[in-house]
């Protein structure tokens, strides 16, 4: 059996805007366990937590990054995330490992943006949330008016397990709300006894047994009051808050206590799965249950080199057994299991429900894959990360560089789920993709001081796409004489339109393509190749030909030099010679058919349009909506924030905020801000198309 039981462990993932103490409380947490001899320190560069080379120089968190100890009998796991909006991709891995989110806000700052961010996707991840209020310490807090605008922004059941005594510089400690002490201190900004009566309120809000109970005036239990606050958090009716300051250690003994009393076991919660038939079934965190474990983060380790993190969810994972994995063929044997303090690890044979665990060296094991027992388990929900839109090419330096840059870059894009390299069909040049110029600006930067590679970066480039809006016809006969054996094929194609959404198998049949022998539907790319060929005009050794000479095509572009998606291409008739045709001459007269074909089909250019939420003060308002509708954007709706802010929700072609970040900035004076989702392809207006083809045309000849 493994160390701990599901219901000792607490898991929890500290998440919230940048620089706002998340992992100072984590360094300060570590001392106070008994861990650390004193305090790491992130100002230092003595954090446990911020150990990579480039977090000590910005003296700010980049990787998520996770320790643990044991307080009041129970073994609690903390996942510290970085609270800058570049690395959503660390915080949405780290809340699928846990089972409760804790929101760290400064008191002083404030709401920011990434406080409603991580809120919502702690969410999506079904955390329990906690919120702390740290920097207490400040000048300038309006307690009252905080603890509103939370309350109006997450709901009343934001209640405070303790208020502040004295503010600012004459902060001095928590009194509990909970277990309210029969003294009360002078300085409290709130009526304690209100206080606690919203506390108990939302506690019993959640369990009708308690509640019944409790308006009977019947005294609940320490222990049903415990289990009834981990419940309530469960179920989202109670967030409770917590006042402190890190740096001067006010409040944090009590937060430690509260995290090992009434923070979320994997018991608490509902952790769904999927059967077979894709129906949500029940998780039960059972140590003999099946296993079914989740690839939650993958570190670069200069050590022990790829480190890869498990969360179990049910069974035991055991050193050298054999599991399955999502995507993987062969099953695969589990070396030596680690648990993982900050950047040390620590050998365990054993990880039961709840464990978050990591092996060594293992490539088959990437961000999001699915360990199991069989391959007949149930199975987890994806891990939904942000789609990258900023591109950049790049292109080393120096020769040496030239032989470092592949790996280097494949190593940060296995850390970085929300990082993807690629190389363009058309241009053979390598192309990063990151959600912001900053975000790509720290992975050139992690590149030069990591893995000592530079790079030489060009103009971000938008992913434009192909398609057609109509239907064509058309023959290509590729025909070559060339001394002795010649080159002859003949293909004739037909290129359509294909909607989105459709159903292949309703879609493609003989009603809608007469004679139709196969077809091969690519649901990436929503295309399919219909094989309509009769009487053997193309031989069917020579269809894999023409259907690759398509592909090839496709991903080359025909009018500007972008993948084509969305269209069928139907093979209907060929010609072939006894002795000059090949595979060779099938694919080329296929490349040059669909060129032509696809041309007259009312070729279409489609441009990505992504989904912005803007910040900003409510006298910015018209300004950035204005602003917007000059991109060509359509607002979609606006909601006031506490505070004097509003959010815009609009949808935006990528192309036109390419370099938002810098104008909304100038617009705000620094005071705006923007999240930057991909939503979905659409048709680039004819004026707009027109420029890029002819840009395409203009690239080509000088090439
Ligand atoms: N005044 C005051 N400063 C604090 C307190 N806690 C942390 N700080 C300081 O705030 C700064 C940021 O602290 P971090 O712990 O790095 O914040 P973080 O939330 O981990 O930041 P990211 O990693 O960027 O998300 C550091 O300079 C800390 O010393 C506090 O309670 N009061
Ligand atoms: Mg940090």
């Amino acid at each position: 059996m493994a160390k701990y039981t599901p219901e000792q462990i607490h898991n929890v993932a500290l998440v919230g805007h940048g620089a706002v103490g998340k992992t100072s409380l984590a360094d300060l947490l570590l001392h106070k366990a008994g861990i650390a001899d004193k305090p790491g320190s992130v100002d230092a560069g003595t954090s446990l937590l911020d150990t990579e080379e480039d977090e000590k120089n910005h003296k700010h968190s980049i990787f998520s990054s996770l320790v643990h100890f044991d307080h009041h009998g129970r073994r609690i796991n903390i996942f510290d995330t970085p609270g800058y909006p570049e690395f959503i991709g660390q915080v949405i891995g780290s809340l699928r490992s846990v089972e409760t989110a804790v929101i760290t806000i400064s008191a002083h700052a404030g709401i920011e943006v990434n406080t409603r961010r991580v809120f919502a996707e702690a969410d999506k991840a079904d955390a329990g949330k906690m919120i702390v209020l740290n920097k207490m310490d400040h000048e300038n807090i309006n307690f009252i008016e905080l603890l509103a605008s939370i309350q109006d922004m997450f709901g009343r059941g934001c209640v405070p397990f303790n208020l502040p005594i004295g503010l600012g510089s004459s902060f001095s400690g928590v009194y509990d709300t909970l277990n309210p002490p029969d003294t009360v201190p002078d300085g409290l900004p709130m009526n304690p006894h209100d206080v606690s009566q919203m506390v108990m309120d939302s506690i019993v809000e959640a369990d009708e047994d308690l509640m019944m109970r409790y308006l009977e005036g019947e005294k609940l239990s320490r222990e049903e009051i415990e289990h009834g606050v981990a419940h309530a958090i469960a179920e989202g009716s109670l967030i409770p808050v917590f006042c402190m300051s890190v740096s001067k250690d006010i409040g944090v003994n009590e937060f430690l206590d509260s995290i090992a009393d009434y923070a979320d076991s994997p018991e608490d919660v509902h952790q769904t799965a999927y059967n077979a038939e894709g129906a949500t079934v029940d998780l039960k965190p059972d140590p003999n249950g099946p296993l079914l474990a989740q690839v939650v983060k993958t570190r670069i380790d200069p050590f022990v080199q790829r480190l890869s993190y498990i969360r179990v969810f049910s069974g035991t994972l055991k050193k050298d057994s054999t599991v399955h994995v999502s995507g993987v063929e062969k099953p695969l044997k589990i070396p030596q299991l680690f648990e993982i303090q900050g950047a040390h690890q620590e050998p365990v044979n054993e990880a039961g429900p709840g464990y978050i665990v990591a092996v060594a060296k293992v490539e088959d094991l990437h961000v999001g894959g699915v360990l199991t027992d069989t391959d007949k388990c149930p199975r987890l929900p994806k891990i939904n990360f942000p789609t990258p839109m900023i591109g950049l090419a790049v292109e080393p330096k120096t020769q040496s560089d030239q032989q470092k840059i592949s790996g280097a870059l494949h190593k940060i894009e296995e850390e970085d789920p929300t990082f993807h390299v690629t190389r363009d069909a058309q241009t053979k040049e390598m192309v990063i993709t990151g959600l912001s110029e900053l975000h790509l600006k720290l992975i050139e930067e992690r590149l030069k001081v990591r893995d000592k590679v530079e790079i030489i970066t060009h103009q971000p480039k938008i992913p434009y796409r192909e398609t057609v809006s109509g239907a064509a016809e058309g023959s290509y006969r590729h025909k070559k004489q060339s001394g002795g054996s010649g080159q002859f094929a003949e293909v004739h194609f037909r290129i359509a339109a294909l909607p989105q959404g459709i159903n292949p198998e309703e879609y493609f049949t003989k009603d809608n393509f007469a004679s139709m022998r196969d077809y091969h539907y690519d649901p990436k790319l929503n295309y399919a190749f219909v094989d309509r060929v009769t009487g053997g005009s193309v031989p069917n050794n020579f269809i894999p030909a023409v259907e690759k000479g398509v592909h090839e095509r496709m991903e080359k572009g025909v009018i500007a030099g972008y993948q084509v998606q969305d269209c069928t291409c139907e093979l209907f008739f060929g010609k072939d010679h006894p002795v000059d045709s090949n595979e060779t001459a099938f694919k080329l007269a296929a490349s040059h058919c669909f060129r032509e074909v696809f041309q007259k089909a009312k070729p279409q250019l489609l441009e990505p349009i992504v989904l912005i939420e803007v910040t900003v003060p409510d006298d910015k308002l018209g300004d950035i909506t204005s602003d917007l509708n000059g991109r060509r954007g359509r607002v979609e709706g606006m909601d006031g924030l506490p505070g004097g802010y509003q959010v815009i929700h609009a949808k935006v072609p990528l192309a036109e905020v390419m370099t938002y970040a810098r104008a909304l900035s100038s617009m705000t004076g620094g005071q705006g801000s923007f999240t930057m989702d991909f939503s979905h392809y659409e048709m680039v207006p004819p004026n707009e198309q027109q420029k890029i083809v002819a840009e395409a045309k203009l690239a080509e000849e000088e090439d």
